[in-house]
């Protein structure tokens, strides 16, 4: 593992190609029950360009009404699929000696989707690491420090890698500025046609 900046940890190719397409086999059948739902800004309803679903007890929404997290897809109205186990393996590997992960959102970026820097602040739990892997295209990843205004630094995240957000990075501000198409084979079929696949295990409410 390297570390990129303080608090942040880099595990290029920590998922095999096998464990690679094992995951994304798990993800349809998740999506399968669990649709992707198109994200909408709080206030203006302006649509995200990422497409996103959840599993795990609790997921991740954002509309109109805000950001937050519930138990249930925002469309289906059912509870969100139950995390695959490799995915709680990761969890247990990457941030050792937490509570167990309750959300995992699952992002899907075509080929032009980004997402702007921000801050990960919708948890009650700011202290506990997040933890990220990524599958398909390559991104170009950009994290700075916990002002907008502080230096950013980039890196490509290719399918396979993890990467683990604690201590000073846990507040730090973040985006994807965009996908390199073409780049990876992995992803091949609706609803997944090519693009790039992030997942972020999260810890939502402080452990008791
Ligand atoms: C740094 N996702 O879902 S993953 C997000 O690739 C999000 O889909 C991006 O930012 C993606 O909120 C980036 C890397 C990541 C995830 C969570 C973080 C970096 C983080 C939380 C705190 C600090
Ligand atoms: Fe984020």
């Amino acid at each position: 593992a390297l570390a990129i900046r303080d608090g942040v940890t880099y595990h290029p190719g920590y998922l095999g190609a096998q464990e690679q397409g094992d995951l994304v086999a798990a993800l349809r059948a998740i999506l399968e029950a669990a649709p992707f739902f198109v994200p909408r800004m709080p206030r203006t309803g302006k649509p995200f360009s990422v497409r996103m679903s959840n599993c795990g007890s609790l997921g991740w929404v954002s509309d109109e009404r805000g950001y937050r997290y519930q138990p249930t897809h925002p469309d289906t109205g059912l509870p969100w699929p139950a995390m695959p186990e490799r995915l709680l393996r990761a969890w247990r590997d990457l941030a050792p000696g937490a509570p167990p992960p309750e959300a995992c959102l699952i992002n899907y970026y075509n080929t032009g989707a980004r997402m702007g820097l921000h801050q990960d602040r919708d948890e009650d739990d700011l202290v506990t690491p997040v933890v990220s892997l990524s599958l398909g295209d390559t991104a170009v990843f950009r994290i700075g420090g916990t002002s907008r205004r502080d230096p950013t630094t980039s890196l490509k995240l290719a399918s396979g890698d993890a990467l683990a957000f604690g201590g000073p990075a846990r507040l730090a501000f973040h985006g994807i500025d965009r996908i390199l198409a073409g780049s990876s084979t992995l992803l091949g079929g609706p609803p997944l046609a090519g693009g790039r696949i992030n997942l972020t295990l999260r810890r939502v409410s402080p452990a008791t």
